[in-house]
């Protein structure tokens, strides 16, 4: 426990603090402002409420002026109502400090709970877009080269791009481009958000301006970003041959305001948001926000109710999940007896909560999750229904922020399972709102496991658009990486033997392969100019499906003899997470990073990856005393904390890493002491294997693997573990 706290106590302020400023907004306000990469966020916390505001639940039959006569006993007015259900938000003048205000509205609350017309009264709890991923939108490294020809600038902001440059990996991965063309008119999907960009002009033929429950005006206009880039990823309709296209391009948006321009709402606002869609034709409802009340409170009762009535009126109401990574619910619960706390919409049944996956089916590091017993400690959180893509996704954003950007999180995977629920309704439209929703999961790709295999703890689906509109083709798609940066490799020939069938990757490093012959074994050879080949054998074609392959391995550059390589696997998983390569010192560990610069050095994890250290030199070691590598997972932690390779004398270049194992730790999943979590070096001369070494158990914290040493072009594996620390 101790360790976890101070971990993330460190992590704020060594690590976040490059993405990640807290700022202490005006006195008395409780809102904590984040700035992560130049943009200001309000995200909501537990317990978190508008200052000054009271919700109240009256029972039936009490009239708007009892209610006005009860407020007016606390010097407070009726604000807004939402007389359906009997719902009245209360205003009172709030005082200046935080700590006043939080008791001010706890007084209003038990007093109004008094009076025998009131069901329930209740601080009106904020929500907000689910925190954002501190991860740049690509990897750390600046180097140019990481950039796929097409793919979004290094700041995430592009310029207009050809439909067809194929960079929004997400269409690939759910098998857009094989479900068929879209509809000529689909049902129209509600983005409650920030409201949308509806001059941008991916989105000007389809947004249908809604109503604004911030300002209480009639125009939506996006003031943050966010809504605009969820209406782009479900229903962009590309204009003149250029720009995005959304997973249902013909459905009509229904913008509705309901979070300001730093991503920060109320539970009024959704509710009235949610009435307001379901009672203006829309039948799918976006809601890429997130909340919490506190244990106890019986105050998500009201948004329960708006939301299960939703539902039965056949509407779906499509939740994120969250950004958390468990992180409230797992605090709650090892701190607290249960029950946990839960993001809310996204724990309440009738939502059709949403989590996000990778381009390995990997669940996305941050994204909230179920999960049984863990552990020895019973969780029993079960409110995710399925899993979408939801990981450096490139859509819309606002013309005034640059018109397109890459953004990761739960929220961009609700918007596709948004638009996924779209397609499905017009090919079916005797269904209901259960079975297009059972229709997606019963569809889709397999991808979670008990075992935390790839980041899920509970058997969860992806969304698979092919499979849900009951389109088939036969052959196989995937991804191939570019095992120098880690990143999807375009322009990578694919050939199927015996067929003879080939594809080409896109910009997003996406291949589909198609009229392949049920029942016949393939043999997939992967090869690009100036880069080696690799080739899959052993796949058998299924009929009428387009199998998702592992990756076939990374495809590295050709490098000559003499070039060293240095290739550590290890099966422990937290995607995302380890994509990102910061060069800049932990202050608890005493590397001076500064010296690695004349390394260059990318390591990537993915399932059953390949973490990868390779020198910027070709065929030398010599240009830093040493790189070392974060493999921190801070609060899963993996063992591995960092490779390191160090040059201890003239020509001699010791390969290490340093390997923990807290095996008394309740967070200790995918230590290196179960079966199968080893951790494999291999290093190479040129394209040529020249050893391979596999760690010992890690004994204890900080146990160091010496790997191996190169000296005058030979190795000697040392593989050796000890408790000394590398001379540096
Ligand atoms: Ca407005
Ligand atoms: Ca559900
Ligand atoms: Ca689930």
């Amino acid at each position: 426990m101790l360790n976890i706290r101070r971990c993330r106590v460190v992590r704020i302020t060594g690590l976040l603090a490059v993405f990640l400023v807290i700022l202490l907004a005006a006195a008395g306000s409780q809102a904590r402002m984040m700035e992560i990469r130049g943009k200001t966020y309000d995200i909501a916390e537990p317990g978190e409420f508008k200052s000054g505001e009271v919700v109240v639940r009256a029972r039936p039959g009490t009239s708007r002026n009892d209610i006005e006569g009860m407020a007016a006993q606390m010097q407070g007015r009726i604000k807004k109502v939402i007389p359906e259900y009997d719902l009245y938000l209360i205003e009172v003048p709030p005082p200046g400090e935080y700590a006043a205000q939080k008791a001010q509205v706890n007084e209003t609350v038990r007093t109004l709970e008094k009076f025998s017309q009131v069901k329930r009264a209740y601080p009106n709890f904020k929500v907000s877009i689910p925190k954002p991923s501190e991860i740049p939108a690509n990897n750390g490294d600046a180097k140019e080269d990481r950039q796929a020809p097409g793919a979004p600038s290094q700041q995430g902001v592009a310029a207009r791009t050809a439909v067809s440059s194929g960079n929004q990996w997400h269409l690939d991965k759910i098998k857009f481009h094989t479900a068929g063309a879209a509809p000529d008119a689909a049902p129209m999907v509600a983005v409650l958000d920030t409201g949308v960009d509806y001059t941008h002009p991916d989105l000007a033929a389809n947004v249908v301006l809604g109503w604004d429950f911030v300002d209480d005006d009639d125009d939506p206009m996006d003031e943050g970003g966010h809504g605009t880039h969820m209406a782009g990823l479900i229903a962009a309709s590309p204009a003149e041959g250029t720009g995005i296209t959304g997973v249902s391009p013909t459905s009509k948006i229904l913008a509705v305001r309901v979070l300001d321009l730093n991503g920060a709402g109320t539970w009024f606002q959704v509710m009235q948001g949610i009435i307001y869609a379901r009672d203006n034709e829309a039948r799918i409802i976006n809601l890429s926000l997130v909340g919490y009340d506190l244990p106890g409170s019986s105050a998500y009762e009201d948004l329960q109710q708006v939301i299960d009535d939703t539902v039965a009126a056949d509407k779906i109401v499509c939740v994120a999940a969250g950004n958390d990574d468990n992180y409230y619910s797992y605090d709650d619960i090892y701190f607290f007896p249960p029950p946990n706390l839960t993001p809310l919409p996204a724990g309440l049944a009738n939502a059709f909560t949403v989590t996000a996956s990778e381009w390995n089916d990997c669940r996305v590091y941050f994204s909230n999750y179920d999960a049984g017993t863990l552990s020895g400690v019973a969780y029993n959180l079960n409110f995710v229904d399925l899993a979408a893509p939801g990981w450096k996704m490139y859509s819309t954003i606002p013309i005034s922020q640059g018109g397109y950007a890459n953004q990761s999180g739960t929220s961009g995977a609700t918007a596709v399972v948004a638009g996924c629920a779209a397609r499905v309704w017009a090919k079916y439209p005797a269904y209901t709102a259960a079975q297009v929703q059972n229709r997606l999961i019963s569809t889709g790709a397999a991808t979670g496991s008990s075992s935390g295999g790839n980041g899920f703890y509970a058997a969860e689906k992806r969304v698979d658009l092919m499979k849900a509109l009951g389109q088939k083709a036969t052959g196989f798609s995937g991804v191939v990486f570019n095992g120098q940066n880690g990143l999807p490799l375009p322009g990578v020939k694919v050939v199927a033997t015996p067929d003879g069938i080939t594809a080409t990757t896109n910009a997003s490093g996406f291949y589909t392969l198609t009229g392949l012959t049920a029942g016949t074994t393939y043999s997939l050879k992967f090869s690009r100019s100036t880069f080696g080949s690799v080739t899959l054998g052993g796949q058998v074609a299924v009929a009428d499906k387009i199998k998702d392959l592992p990756r076939p391995a990374h495809l590295n550059k050709q490098r000559a003899a003499g070039q060293w390589t240095v290739l550590f696997s290890h099966r422990n998983f937290h995607p995302g997470y380890q994509d990102a390569v910061y060069t800049y010192q932990y202050d608890w560990w005493p590397i001076p990073w500064a010296k690695t610069s004349g390394l260059h050095f990318a390591p990537r994890l993915e399932r059953n990856g390949t973490v990868i250290v390779e020198p910027s030199t070709p065929g030398s070691l010599v240009a830093a005393p040493y790189a070392a590598i974060t493999n921190d997972d801070w609060n899963r932690s993996s063992g591995s904390k960092n490779m390191v390779i160090s040059q201890v004398q003239s020509g001699t270049y010791r390969i290490w890493t340093r390997l923990d194992n807290f095996q008394d730790s309740y967070y200790e999943w995918g230590s290196y002491k179960g079966p199968g979590q080893s951790l494999k070096a291999r290093i190479y001369n040129g394209a040529d294997l020249q050893g391979t070494a596999v760690a010992a158990k890690a004994t204890g914290s900080g146990s160091y693997w010496w790997v191996a040493d190169l000296s005058g072009g030979t190795l000697t594996i040392q593989n050796k573990m000890g408790t000394t620390a590398p001379p540096f």
